[in-house]
């Protein structure tokens, strides 16, 4: 049985993240999606409201699960049984960061592989601060978000 965690803050999740759980899902046997608790970002959205989200958003995906966790990824990795940690790769501005974190959980646990995967051109440039930034200006994000992310933006800036 292989399985990887995908970890990140997914506040919230957008396409670019569920392209890259999709395309994880077709790799290993199982796929622990971890939303971090990430205080010191200071989440627009609640831990258990981001895992809800995703929940909803991989509900046809039947070996994706989620589960949150505060703490070191790798020792979170290893409660897990995971294998493999997978991350996803966007514009060069990406690469910086996770090479430091990729090179540090190495170093803290050479057995857990970091595998990476390349956004395609159309996800290459979403964040999810810029998703946030968008709808709390009253821009349209649909396109950007899955649908129950949408409209939980919509009920929090009040926009139609
Ligand atoms: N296309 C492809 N990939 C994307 C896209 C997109 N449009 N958007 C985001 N991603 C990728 C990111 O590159 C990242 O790999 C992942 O999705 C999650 O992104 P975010 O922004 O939701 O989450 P981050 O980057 O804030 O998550 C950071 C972690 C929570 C993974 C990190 O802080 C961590 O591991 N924390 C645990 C504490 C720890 O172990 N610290 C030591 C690390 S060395």
């Amino acid at each position: 049985m292989k399985r990887a965690l995908i970890p990140g803050t997914f506040d919230p999740i957008t396409s670019g993240h569920f392209d890259v759980i999709a395309r994880a899902s077709q790799l290993f046997d199982e796929i622990i999606v971890a939303p971090a608790a990430s205080i010191k970002k200071s989440p627009l959205f609640t831990l258990e409201e981001r895992v809800a989200f995703i929940e909803q958003a991989t509900a046809d995906l039947p070996c994706v699960k989620v589960a949150p966790f505060d703490g070191l990824l790798v020792d979170f990795a290893k409660e897990m049984e995971a294998t493999a940690v997978v991350k996803g790769l966007r514009a060069i501005t990406d690469f910086e960061y996770e090479f430091q974190m990729t090179a540090m959980n190495y170093q803290l646990s050479p057995e857990l592989e970091t595998v990476f995967i390349m956004s395609p051109p159309q996800y290459m440039y979403l964040s999810s601060s810029i998703v946030r930034e968008i709808a709390q200006m009253g821009g349209d994000v649909e396109q950007f978000v899955p649908a129950c992310v949408n409209a939980a933006l919509k009920e929090k800036y009040g926009n139609r």
